[in-house]
């Protein structure tokens, strides 16, 4: 995968085949809402695997059933295919989980 900084229409094509990620200031975001604490924590733990294997990590917090996630690809300052292949997995993660 490239550590190519996605912008204008690559970006937008990219952002298509994820599930409700906002673009803002070189990161992509999401909010997940799960039905309680104990599955958000689920979602992260099993998401917090997927991050070591992609060498690739987010800014993320919970607040119970909820967790927000930001994107971005610090080692390039902007937005990469790291960052769309781990929120495609993330979705993939919480549709399991819904
Ligand atoms: N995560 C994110 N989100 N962006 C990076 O640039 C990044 C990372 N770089 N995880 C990786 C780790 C790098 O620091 C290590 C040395 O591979």
């Amino acid at each position: 995968m490239e550590r190519t900084v996605l912008t204008g229409a690559g970006l937008a094509k990219a952002l298509e085949k994820l599930h409700g990620w906002e673009e803002a200031e070189g990161r992509i975001c999401r909010d997940y809402h799960f039905a309680d604490f104990v599955e958000a924590f689920g979602f992260m733990a099993s998401a917090a695997l997927h991050c070591e294997k992609l060498d690739h990590h987010p800014e993320w917090s919970n607040t119970y059933g909820r967790v927000r996630v930001e994107l971005t690809t610090h080692d390039v300052g902007g937005v990469t295919a790291f960052d769309i292949e781990l929120a495609s997995r993330m979705d993939a993660l919480a549709e399991a989980r819904s």
